[in-house]
């Protein structure tokens, strides 16, 4: 390509302070180094993950920085060492890299590589320095993926090579939203088919469980949410009943006992709320319900678990990205989209223009939306 081993000037949202909105810029993206990916993103969407981070709650960040992490589109160029990846190949970019050598790609249980940047820590490349400036001033990478930009370089390890033929907006979900949420069903909570399911929380990850739970053959799938809009969308994608929490008299999970013949088996938090996480425990089943912790709560706080409460068996487990790897299962749940396995289109709800990325934060933290896709 004639961009190639030439820095590119284009769009990205600097977020220069925390809490603020972000910025539209013109920026500059410097060509891979040895074993990188310059990859043109075409499409990219805003997960409760980024809002975090950008109101200030989640993790502290290093500033300024390109914040997104849910994006597809296509290899530009690519540095010396790089054969997993060639120019034109459709991608998804990764947060959970896969390095195929640490204990986390090695250990057949574990799915996080050892090599990720999910707390935040380097916030650069490998080599410790950044592709990205911008008014003169060195920009930060965000979850080694920066998706909020036009043009981004990642690791090799941060890349997963996807079919042809995935339309690159529904790639989009695959890179964080539905993988977590489907995942978390069909591969950390191992759903069984015939089996009683509750989801709390009905934003693109509670969706994407709801989905998981529906292929994996759940019988019943109860959704739950304080905010009755999102009932309808959970029904369309396999909710089979839906519970406001505040219409109820007692709490949900005794009323859950009653209408389960002692709990579920299968609960899921989608939130990030450490109460409504207690919640979804106490609401499964004693003798051997399974709790999957998805959302991601607030940094300082607890669980107010009283252990016996484990004792006749059940399981509290968490999991990040569904449990899945990033370049091999990203791929191979690229490919299961094409054969409709799974559809993830429903979960998008919005569309807009880069330039309108703040307006898709407002729609995010108004609960109007599940995902907004963002097109360069
Ligand atoms: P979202 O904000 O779109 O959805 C959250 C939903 O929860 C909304 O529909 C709210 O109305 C609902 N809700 C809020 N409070 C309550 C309550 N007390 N009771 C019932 N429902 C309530 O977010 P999302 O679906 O994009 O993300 C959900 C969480 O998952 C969030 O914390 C995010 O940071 C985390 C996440 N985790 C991973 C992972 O790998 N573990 C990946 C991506 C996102
Ligand atoms: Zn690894």
């Amino acid at each position: 390509m004639e961009t190639t081993g030439k820095v590119i000037k284009c769009k990205a949202a600097v977020m220069w302070e925390v809490g603020k909105p972000l910025s539209v810029e013109e920026i500059e993206v410097a060509p891979p180094k040895a074993n990188e990916v310059r990859i043109k993103i075409v499409a990219t969407s805003i997960c409760r993950s980024d809002e975090h981070v950008q109101h200030g709650t989640l993790i502290g960040v290093k500033l300024p920085i390109i914040l997104g992490h849910e994006g597809a589109g296509i290899v530009e160029s690519v540095g010396e060492g790089v054969t997993s990846v060639k120019p034109g190949d459709k991608v998804i970019p990764l947060y959970n890299p896969q390095c195929r050598e640490c204990r986390g790609c090695t250990d057949p249980g574990a799915n996080v590589c050892h090599k990720n940047d999910i707390g935040g820590k380097i916030s650069q490349m490998a080599d410790n320095t950044s592709r990205f400036t911008c008014k003169g001033q060195q920009i930060y990478h965000f979850l080694q993926t920066s998706t909020f930009s036009e043009y981004t370089v990642v690791d090799e390890i941060n890349v997963a090579k996807i079919h042809d033929d995935v339309p690159l907006d529904e790639a989009c979900l695959i890179g964080c939203g539905f993988t977590t949420g489907y995942g978390s069903a069909v591969k950390v909570a191992k759903v069984t088919p015939g089996s009683t399911c509750a989801v709390f929380g009905l934003g693109g990850i509670g969706l994407s469980v709801i989905i998981g739970c529906k292929v994996a053959g759940a019988a019943r799938i109860i959704a739950i949410d304080i905010n009755t809009d999102k009932f309808a969308k959970a029904i369309e994608l396999g909710a089979t009943e839906c519970i406001n929490p505040k219409d109820c008299e007692e709490p949900i999970h005794e009323l859950l006992a009653k209408t389960t013949e002692g709990g579920v088996h299968y609960s899921f938090e989608c939130i990030g709320n450490p109460d409504v996480m207690m919640s979804a425990f106490l609401s499964s089943y004693p003798g051997s319900g399974v709790t999957v912790i998805i959302g991601a709560a607030p940094l300082l706080s607890q669980l107010p678990l009283n252990p016996l409460l484990l004792l006749g068996g059940r399981t509290l487990k968490g999991a990040i990205f569904g449990g899945f790897r990033g370049k091999d299962d990203v791929s191979q749940l690229a490919s299961d989209l094409i054969s409709e396995k799974f559809k993830v289109d429903g979960l998008i709800s919005h569309k807009l223009s880069f330039d309108e990325i703040n307006k898709g934060f407002d729609l995010l933290r108004k609960g109007e939306s599940i995902r907004t896709i963002l097109h360069f």
